[in-house]
C-alpha cells in the first residue's frame, strides 16, 4: 500500500534533481525513489547526479531504486560528456570504475507484479516473457539487438505493429504490442522513459504505456516540463506531478562532450 516515486532521465541536471528532493522529499525508507535511467551525459552536473543517486543507493538498498538506461554505457559516455567530465574532475580510472558499475544496473522492474518499468520500451519480437528478462546476462556493454538492447532502446508509436527506429538501433511499437505484451504477462501497463515530452509525461496506447522525463528544460534548450510519477500498491493508478527547471551554475550542457558533438552533429 505504500506510495513509490518513479523520476525518469535526469541527464546530468543536479539541480533539477535537488529541486525533486525540494518538492517531493528526500529518499527514505517512507519516501522510496525509482529513477528510471539516463542518469548521465548532457548535462554537465552527471558526476553530482550519479554520486547522489549511488550515495542513496548505499544508504537505502531495499527503497531506493536504479535502472540502467542507454546513456549507462561506454559508447553514449564517450560522445556525449560524462567520460569527459569525470576524467576532468577525476580521472581515467574513475570512468572506468562508473562504468563497471553501471553494467550491473538491472534492466528493469516489476512493481507489485502489475507495472514493468524500463528505460526503452518493448521488444523487436514478440513472446518475450518477465522471465526471459531475468535471464539476461546484463553484466556487459548491450549488444545491437535482442531483449537487452529493446529495454534501453525501443520506443512506442501511435500505429499499430512495429517499424524501424528513427535512432537506428532497436524498435519503435504500437498498442497492439503494447497489448499483447501485457496480456501475455499478466501487467497492467508500462512505465519508459528515454524521449522528451513537452509535459514531462506522456499516455499513449490507450493508457497502457507512460512515458516519464524528469530533465525539465532539457540541455537548457527544450522547455519542456519535467514529471515523476506517484504508485500507490493499494490501486496502482498513477499521479503525475509536474516541474519546471530551476537555475544552475554557469557551466553549459555538453561542455565535457566530444568536440564533433558539440558542434551540432547530435
Ligand atoms: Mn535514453
Amino acid at each position: 500500500t505504500k506510495k513509490i516515486s518513479i523520476c525518469g532521465d535526469t541527464h546530468g541536471q543536479f539541480y533539477d534533481l535537488l529541486h525533486i528532493f525540494d518538492l517531493n522529499g528526500l529518499p527514505s525508507p517512507a519516501n522510496p525513489y525509482l529513477f528510471n535511467g539516463d542518469f548521465v551525459d548532457r548535462g554537465s552536473f552527471s558526476l553530482e547526479v550519479i554520486l547522489t543517486l549511488f550515495g542513496y543507493k548505499l544508504l537505502y538498498p531495499d527503497c531506493f531504486f536504479l535502472l540502467r538506461g542507454n546513456h549507462e554505457t561506454d559508447n553514449m559516455n564517450q560522445m556525449y560528456g560524462f567520460e569527459g567530465e569525470i576524467k576532468a574532475k577525476y580521472t581515467a580510472q574513475m570512468f572506468q570504475l562508473f562504468s563497471e558499475v553501471f553494467q550491473w544496473l538491472p534492466l528493469a522492474q516489476c512493481i507489485n507484479g502489475k507495472v514493468l518499468v524500463m528505460h526503452g520500451g518493448l521488444f523487436s519480437e514478440d513472446g518475450v516473457t518477465l522471465d526471459d528478462l531475468r535471464k539476461i546476462e546484463r553484466n556487459r556493454q548491450p549488444p545491437d539487438s535482442g531483449p537487452m538492447c529493446d529495454l534501453l532502446w525501443s520506443d512506442p508509436q501511435p500505429q499499430n505493429g512495429r517499424s524501424v527506429s528513427k535512432r537506428g538501433v532497436s524498435c519503435q511499437f504500437g498498442p497492439d504490442v503494447t497489448e499483447r505484451f501485457l496480456t501475455e504477462n499478466k501487467l497492467d501497463f508500462i512505465i519508459r522513459s528515454h524521449e522528451v515530452k513537452p509535459e514531462g509525461y506522456e499516455v499513449t496506447h490507450n493508457g497502457k504505456c507512460i512515458t516519464v522525463f524528469s530533465a525539465p528544460n532539457y540541455c537548457d534548450q527544450m522547455g519542456n516540463k519535467g514529471a515523476y510519477i506517484h504508485l500507490r500498491g493499494s490501486d496502482l493508478k498513477p499521479e503525475f506531478h509536474q516541474f519546471t527547471a530551476v537555475p544552475h551554475p554557469n557551466v553549459k550542457p555538453m561542455a565535457y562532450a566530444n568536440s564533433l558533438m558539440q558542434m551540432g552533429m547530435m
